[in-house]
């Protein structure tokens, strides 16, 4: 089993080396960003891009994991297409090829004969990634490899990304926004039940070598199957992230991140159940990293612009550390449910009557959390606090 996860970490690890190396040169950053097909639009914002890096590392993840697992690439699923227009709008498709060279001259199709670029962006493709150090104590779970599938998002937070922020103020450990919210997301589930069994988080800009300026990646990852729960790190997660006798909100204080993009209603009940221990930071993916780091003890968000790409990783390691993410909309509706009745979220059906990137929308929201008990406790008050 160490394998597979090796793997993954490894793919994870290549398609951050890839990202950063796109940030390098503002030039050719330019010339790697698309805007994305009306049915593919994601909702919540006006334009949003898909970048040659984005599609790019998805094939290179694919690719990958089909050479050490052969078969598992068909079963390799992600948010890009890898149908890509050139500025002559000529269509073409991106894929790792079998050397540099070849991949270098596809590549060059796509970045307008920019034949510098598209010799760093082939070698960043084809290098060998080796992690140094890595104790991965996962070798009694056997996974049945024909019965997996995996959910990749190349690069969460694309917008933070193109932006590139790289000076935001931390609050309470927590980035509202900046590059330290970009992850690249692999997430393990089974084909049969939908549930997630391994993910790997690599959060490519997560420190900065102050004497070589270059950022370096912190990965994370979780197994939970078959009654096996193993991650990286060790959080206690079993500890409350603010103190139980919070002087505004007592007993009853709980820290919560969310997005910006959340509405009145949510935002006014997790005020009353979070006071200033409310944050709001971008994407996705960075959201559950908190919670996975304990930095808070939920992300939740209810509208439907989050997708099975964006949770399945994360969902996987939250489960290892004895949570979840749940469907907000069901968990509310069920607040007097017991937790094991609760609906988790699941990752091999998608939504019928939608299209586009909406069929693997998380419909109705989520809430992502650590500890059963306290979210038992927190959508109590939070459920009262509704209007
Ligand atoms: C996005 C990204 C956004 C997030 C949105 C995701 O994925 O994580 O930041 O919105 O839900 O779909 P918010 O930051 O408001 O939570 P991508 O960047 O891959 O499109
Ligand atoms: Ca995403
Ligand atoms: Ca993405």
């Amino acid at each position: 089993m160490s394998e597979i996860l090796h793997e993954l970490l490894c793919a994870s690890e290549k398609a951050a080396c890839i990202a950063r190396a796109c940030r390098q040169e503002e030039a050719l950053f330019q010339l790697l960003i698309e805007e994305k097909k009306e049915d593919e639009r994601n909702k919540k914002f006006l334009t949003d891009f898909k970048t040659l890096a984005d599609v790019l590392v998805q094939e290179v993840i694919k690719h990958d994991l089909g050479k050490k697992f052969p078969g598992l690439e068909k079963n390799v699923r992600g948010e890009e297409s890898n149908e890509f227009t050139n500025e002559h709008e000529e269509k073409i498709i991106v894929e790792v090829c079998s050397t540099e060279e070849e991949t270098a001259s596809l590549l060059q199709k796509v970045l307008d004969n920019n034949k510098a670029a598209a010799k760093t962006l082939a070698r960043a493709v084809h290098q060998e990634v080796t992690l140094k150090d890595l104790a991965l104590d996962a070798d009694n779970v056997s996974i049945p490899l024909d019965n997996i599938a995996v959910w990749v998002d190349p690069i969460d937070s694309t917008y933070q990304y193109i932006k590139g922020s790289e000076d935001i103020k931390p609050v309470k450990g927590i980035y509202p926004k900046g590059l330290q919210c970009v992850t690249v997301l692999i997430g393990v589930f089974l084909l049969d039940t939908g549930h997630p069994i391994m993910g790997v988080i690599n959060q490519p800009f997560a420190v900065k070598d102050p004497v070589t300026l270059r950022w370096k990646s912190q990965l994370y990852w979780g197994v939970s199957y078959m009654g096996s729960n193993i991650c990286s790190g060790n959080p206690d997660n079993k500890t409350r992230c603010v103190s139980q006798q919070s002087s505004t909100t007592g007993d009853n204080s709980y820290a919560a991140v969310t997005s910006s993009a959340e509405t009145k209603d949510v935002l006014k009940a997790l005020l009353v159940v979070c006071g200033e221990n409310l944050h709001f930071a971008a994407g996705a993916g960075y959201k559950c990293l908190c919670v996975i780091q304990g930095l808070v003890d939920f992300y939740l968000f209810s509208e439907d612009t989050t997708f099975k790409w964006d949770s399945c990783a994360p969902h996987a390691i939250l489960k290892s550390l004895g949570g979840g993410i749940l469907n907000l909309s069901e968990c509310i509706k069920s607040a007097n449910k017991k937790p094991c009745n609760r609906p988790h979220i699941l990752y091999n059906s998608e939504e019928e009557e939608a299209k586009g990137a909406d069929r693997w929308a998380n419909k109705g929201g989520l809430v992502a959390y650590r500890s059963e008990q306290h979210l038992e406790d927190f959508i109590d008050i939070f459920t009262k606090n509704l209007p």
